[in-house]
C-alpha cells in the first residue's frame, strides 16, 4: 500500500514536469499584433510590427499582394515597395510566402500559420542574414500562390 502510493506520487510529479515543459515552450509563438486580425497576413515598414510608430499602420491581405509598389501602409503615405521589415501570418489555415520581387519572383521565405518575424534585419525563417530587410515586394497564402 505504501509502495503503491509512492509510485502514484512519482507519476504525478513526472506528469507535472512534462506539462511544465509544454507551457514553457508556448511563448515562442507570440500572439499576433491586435491590428493583424484573424485570417490576414500583415506587413509593416519597421521592425516590431510597426509603421511610423503604430502597429495599426500596416499592409494586410487575405489572399495575396502581387505588387507592393501599388500600396501604401494604412493611414500613411509610406510606400510598401521594398520597405517591409516585419510580418505576421495570422491566417486560419495556410502558410504565407514573401518574395523579394513583385509577381512572386526572386528569393522568398515562409511564415507558418501563427508565425511572425518581428525583424527581417536579424534574419528570417530559413535565412540568417538581413537580406530581406526593405526588400519584400509580393506575398501570398500558399493556397493562392507558392514557390
Ligand atoms: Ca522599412
Ligand atoms: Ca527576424
Amino acid at each position: 500500500m505504501k509502495r503503491s502510493s509512492r509510485s502514484l506520487l512519482g507519476a504525478a510529479t513526472a506528469l507535472a514536469i512534462v506539462v511544465g515543459g509544454v507551457l514553457a515552450a508556448a511563448p515562442a509563438n507570440a500572439a499576433a499584433p491586435s491590428s493583424c486580425t484573424s485570417g490576414r497576413a500583415c506587413l509593416w515598414d519597421n521592425a516590431n510590427y510597426k509603421t511610423a510608430n503604430s502597429t495599426g499602420n500596416l499592409l494586410w491581405f487575405v489572399q495575396y499582394v502581387d505588387d507592393a509598389r501599388r500600396y501604401t501602409y494604412s493611414n500613411t503615405k509610406i510606400s510598401a515597395h521594398d520597405s517591409a521589415n516585419s510580418a505576421f501570418n495570422n491566417g486560419r489555415t495556410d502558410a504565407a510566402y514573401f518574395w523579394e520581387h513583385e509577381q512572386y519572383r526572386g528569393l522568398w521565405f515562409k511564415l507558418a500559420r501563427g508565425q511572425g518575424d518581428s525583424d527581417f534585419g536579424n534574419g528570417v525563417p530559413g535565412r540568417a542574414d538581413g537580406y530581406f530587410n526593405n526588400r519584400v515586394d509580393s506575398a501570398a497564402f500558399e493556397s493562392i500562390h507558392r514557390p
